[in-house]
């Protein structure tokens, strides 16, 4: 058994920032220390040994508006590992009418090249009592305990309200988890028509039709759908004040209910779509749009105040030749950006550099969070003996500027290109692993092991009083009541 130890670095966790010595066997963290030795020994100098970012929301290799995203999960895990993410878990979509276990297999295959560690989310994308049966599989057999629906896509992935609250209430009763992609499919698909036939047919008219009060409306209807099932919600890519303001109101009211903002949009704004060249707005068409600086703040404010919990990346990255589809039709731009590679030196710099964040925050919002939330902790998200060696030794004086010519991911732009980032990773460890070594990378494809997770019941559930309040009570009547004069 061959081990390696980090020396001479301080560990930053979620709550505890100290230094030690780690010490790694097989994968799993051994002990925590002054002065430890192993048969490899990193040097972590100026550096904070941080539990690895986990991603909780890509989409590698996804067939999707016509075409699949570009990064499959041999890229996909390269980019993650580069920038110091050591877990994603990508999205399983079934197709309409397809059953989600084999859907599953279809992603189980896939994800046999990834470089890192990865798990799950299931998609429901319609309703029927094949779907409600085979979710029970997938909590108890499979190890897949997150649902998420589209409230838009509408005509392909989108669901409506009754197939949302028969779902939520499966969900419930399984102990799992509800997601949501949560903007009004309805409200986009009216918007996008009358955009289209007023003649805006660029990149810009994207943004037009995605507004914040699509967002913020279908951000409230789920919560308050969850609610009445009795599912916890995690909505995904919050992005506006009016989503975050419903996170926030459901969880002071004592709901469970999470808010991930993505890197993309607290670091990007709206003007990108009026960049007067195509390529570069559509490039960064996305559902939901990058927003104004004032949703930006609120986003920030919810990260520092816990109102908002995870960052994440909604990686789906699609190469400019796709992006050419929409040419002429703005709804065929294959929605999707990059950010895998990116999120944590762009959360670093942004966040822990001005002051936004603490270290211990970045800590728990690019790891420790969703890895309670997902019950993967400590697991993952942790940097404690019997952990697995998922591990960041951060470097805060690293720096460059970012540029597609030096990226991992497969496509042939940046979103970020050109923004300089300080704090970057000097080590990557997947399970003991060193897939990154100062600046070379040492992936190995396949080395990646599917992550499984249990429900977290019987706590797990919406917390509101609704059932109580309307709890069925059957009331004794004598007679018919004289109608009046
Ligand atoms: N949004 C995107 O931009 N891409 C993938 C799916 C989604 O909801
Ligand atoms: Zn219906
Ligand atoms: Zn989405
Ligand atoms: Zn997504």
């Amino acid at each position: 058994m061959s081990s390696t130890v980090i020396k001479n670095g301080t560990v930053v966790t979620a709550d505890l920032t100290y230094m030690a010595d780690v010490l790694i066997e097989d994968g799993i963290i051994t002990a925590i220390g002054p002065n430890l030795s192993g048969d490899k020994k990193l040097d972590a100098t100026g550096c904070y040994i941080m539990p690895g970012g986990i991603d909780p929301h890509t989409h590698l290799e996804m067939p999707f508006m016509g075409t699949y995203s570009a990064d499959d999960f041999e890229s996909g895990t390269r980019a993650a590992l580069a920038g110091g993410t050591t877990m994603v878990i990508d999205f399983a979509l079934p197709a309409p009418g397809q059953s989600l276990l084999e859907a599953l297999t279809m992603w189980d295959n896939k994800s046999t090249r990834a470089n890192c560690d990865y798990s799950f989310h299931m998609a429901i994308t319609w309703w029927g009592e094949q779907v409600f049966n085979e979710m029970e599989t997938i909590v108890r057999d499979k190890g897949i305990t997150t649902f998420k629906h589209f409230m838009a896509y509408k005509g392909a992935l989108m669901v409506d309200d009754d197939e949302m609250y028969a779902s939520f209430s499966r969900v419930g009763e399984l102990g799992a988890i509800a997601m949501v992609h949560a903007e009004n499919g309805d409200v986009v698909a009216q918007l996008q028509q009358k955009l289209m036939a007023e003649g805006n047919t660029g990149p810009e008219a994207h943004a037009y039709s995605r507004p914040a009060e699509v967002e913020g409306e279908a951000t409230n209807r789920a919560i308050m759908i969850a609610d009445m099932a009795g599912a916890p919600l995690y909505v995904v890519h919050t992005s506006c004040e009016q989503s975050h303001e419903a996170i926030r109101r459901a969880r002071q009211k004592g709901m469970r209910v999470w808010g991930e903002p993505l890197i993309q949009h607290l670091t990007l704004d709206e003007s990108e779509y009026f960049n007067p060249d195509w390529d570069h707005a559509a490039r960064r068409v996305m559902s939901p749009p990058f927003r104004n600086k004032l949703h930006q703040d609120s986003l920030w404010a919810g990260l520092s105040a816990g109102s908002l919990q995870v960052v994440a990346t909604d990686h789906c990255a699609f190469t400019t030749e796709q992006k050419r589809f929409g040419v002429g039709d703005f709804t065929r731009i294959p929605n999707g950006t990059g950010g895998l590679e990116d999120r944590m030196p762009m959360l670093w710099t942004h966040g822990v550099t001005t002051g936004r964040l603490t270290m211990n925050e970045f800590v728990a919002v690019t790891s420790t969070n969703i890895a309670k939330i997902l019950n993967t902790y400590p697991k993952k998200g942790a940097v404690l003996v019997g952990s697995d060696a998922d591990l960041v030794v951060w470097d805060p004086e690293l720096s460059k500027t970012i540029s597609a010519k030096s990226q991992q991911s497969a496509i042939d732009y940046n979103v970020f290109e050109g923004k300089t980032v300080r704090g970057l990773p000097r080590y990557t460890l997947t399970r003991g692993h060193v897939a990154v070594e100062e600046g070379t990378m040492k992936t190995r494809e396949g080395h990646g092991q599917f992550v499984a997770r249990k429900p977290v019941t019987p706590i797990n559930k919406a917390l509101s009083t609704w059932k109580n309040i309307t709890a069925p009570r059957k009331v004794e009547r004598s007679g018919i009541p004289a109608t009046g004069v």
